[in-house]
């Protein structure tokens, strides 16, 4: 190590340190600029002069008379953590919340558990086609929802439903969606465990890896924009995070300082791809400050950290508009998902399979709410008992809800359905009535009376090879032209519409973006 890494280093620990110690104690709050500064004045010592800033593309300019190749980081990244996995606080540590609202993280921890094991249950029985579970990793869903606030808009993957059962869905919504019935707010039409809550500022599970994580900067840049006490958040996995989305999201997060909480859960495996495959460098963690994005590494299986941790990222989001990056550090104690065998690919790390369970977030919150006297092996059982017959019953009712209407096979894509589309969905309700025999007619709404009649001017088409007739008044024009038009009315439709992309700011190559006889650039 050079004189002059080892002092930034020990600078940035120094900072680090006092940011962990703040968290613990809730004293002098860490800012950004502190440890950035600290890490500055470090180089400018080594330096011996005042680093300038000569190239528009680095933070400063400091030249050395040999290559200095960068292997990584400065500093190791500790692992915030303020419980053991024996469910011992640190010494000195105060609870970040109330012990009322620990046991109520409790019993959501515990139900999720308890859902879990008997959902995975009836994918075995064959009562639904898949599931996944969350074993081991409930911390990371209620730790990090109880540290938000309701107004949060959150953008999930398909392992938090810890996160889903804070924001409030019921075991009645959780069976529906999962057996796929007319109660399950996407129809149907979803794979399991992709659940849905708008009303509660919950984005729907996308099952294609990585989408949401670009998708919530987006909407942390207006809460910046609109100066609201709001932030966006992004939950992740070690593997989704190889998506490029993952890296753009970070870099537009960053330029555009959205206030945007990229939640990463790092279980160390993505389905058999374990991480030693899955990344060269020091996990998911080392790329926030790459981007400029302050970032925090977390036990995932310590509630109390996590809680904490995310609570000061919201508020570090939101009074610096910035994005932050959370690297929860927990482990998928069990399958992928029920089309996964994990035992194939962990023969060899059984022990730590059993390692983890033990160290989980559940044991560990029990022992110390056990030492605190505010729960015991009644109070358990009882808890059990209750999630179990919950959501057993919860099954029961939604098997016997009707799966929805065939028609809604085709719904929702277009605003006015295709041609192509009608004649599939008619196509679709003549074969069922035709085979009826092979269809369970009388669990679909509308398939136990005659098929709907259809407007044959809709079907009998065939595709188009010139546009249909205008219905309006029309004009020639050129596309940069239309384009112009388009982009124009949108903007002026709605006034908080803004408009992204490589030079528009004075209306790009093409000068497509040259609305309303003016260039729009994005502001604040
Ligand atoms: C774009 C895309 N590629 C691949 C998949 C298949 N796939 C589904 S889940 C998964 C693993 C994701 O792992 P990770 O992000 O670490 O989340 P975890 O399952 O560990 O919670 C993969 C590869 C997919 N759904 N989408
Ligand atoms: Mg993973």
């Amino acid at each position: 190590m050079t004189a002059f890494s080892s002092l930034a280093s020990s600078a940035a620990s120094a900072a680090a340190r006092t940011a962990r110690r703040s968290l613990v104690t809730g004293s002098v709050r860490p800012r950004r600029s502190d440890a950035l500064s600290a890490l500055v004045s470090g180089r400018r010592f080594c330096a011996g002069v005042a680093a300038p800033k000569l190239y528009r593309g680095a933070l400063s300019t400091r030249f050395c008379e040999q290559p200095e190749f960068k292997r990584g980081l400065n500093e190791d990244f500790g692992v915030f953590q303020l419980m053991d996995a024996k469910g011992v606080l640190r010494e000195g540590t105060n609870l970040p919340f109330s012990l009322e609202e620990g046991i109520h993280m409790y019993k959501l921890m515990v139900k999720s558990e308890v859902y879990d094991q008997v959902l995975n249950t009836m994918q075995r029985q064959g009562r639904i086609s898949f599931y996944c579970t969350n074993f081991g990793e409930e911390a990371t869903g209620v730790g990090t929802a109880a540290a938000l606030k309701p107004q949060d808009m959150i953008w999930p993957q398909y392992r938090e439903l810890g996160m889903f059962l804070y924001r409030g869905l019921t075991p009645q919504q959780i069976c529906d969606q999962n057996i796929g019935n007319e109660g399950d707010g996407s129809k149907g039409r979803n794979l399991q465990v992709h659940y849905c809550l708008p009303e509660a500022n919950v984005q729907t599970v996308h099952a294609v890896l990585g989408t949401q994580i670009p998708q919530a900067p987006g909407a942390g840049y207006a809460y910046k924009l609109d100066k609201e006490d709001r932030v966006s958040v992004a939950y992740f996995g070690d593997g989704a995070a190889s998506e490029g989305d993952a890296l753009t999201a970070l870099n537009f997060a960053s330029v555009y300082g959205s206030q945007t909480l990229f939640i990463c859960r790092n279980n160390g495996y993505s389905i058999s791809t374990g991480v030693e495959d899955q990344y060269g460098g020091d996990g998911i963690g080392a790329r926030g400050p790459a981007f400029g994005i302050p970032t925090v590494r977390v036990d995932g299986n310590d509630l109390v950290a996590v809680f904490a941790a995310t609570r000061e990222a919201r508020r570090i989001a939101v009074e610096e508009k910035t994005p932050v990056l959370l690297e929860l550090m927990t482990y998928r104690v069990s399958d992928h998902t029920t089309s996964d065998d994990s035992s194939a690919y962990r023969l060899e790390n059984k022990a730590e399979v059993a390692e983890y369970k033990a160290k989980g977030p559940i044991p560990r919150w029990k022992a110390y709410l056990e030492s605190q006297g505010a729960w015991d092996d009644v109070k358990e059982a009882a808890l059990r008992d209750e999630a179990k017959k919950e959501i057993m019953e919860a099954f029961k009712a939604g098997e016997a809800k009707k799966k929805p209407p065939l028609k809604e096979m085709f719904t929702d894509t277009f605003d006015e359905l295709p041609w192509h589309l009608e004649e599939q969905h008619a196509y679709a309700q003549k074969h069922v009535r035709e085979y009826s025999a092979d269809y369970n007619m009388d669990r679909y709404r509308g398939l136990d009376g005659p098929a709907p009649v259809e407007e044959p001017h809709r079907m009998t088409s065939a595709p188009r090879k010139v546009p249909p007739p205008a219905t309006g008044p029309s004009e020639e024009t050129t596309m940069v032209a239309a384009i112009n038009d388009a982009l124009s009315i949108a903007l002026a439709e709605e006034q908080r519409t803004v408009l992204f992309g490589e030079d528009v700011g004075f209306g790009g190559v093409f000068r497509a973006s040259v609305v309303c006889g003016k260039s729009l650039a994005p502001t604040g």
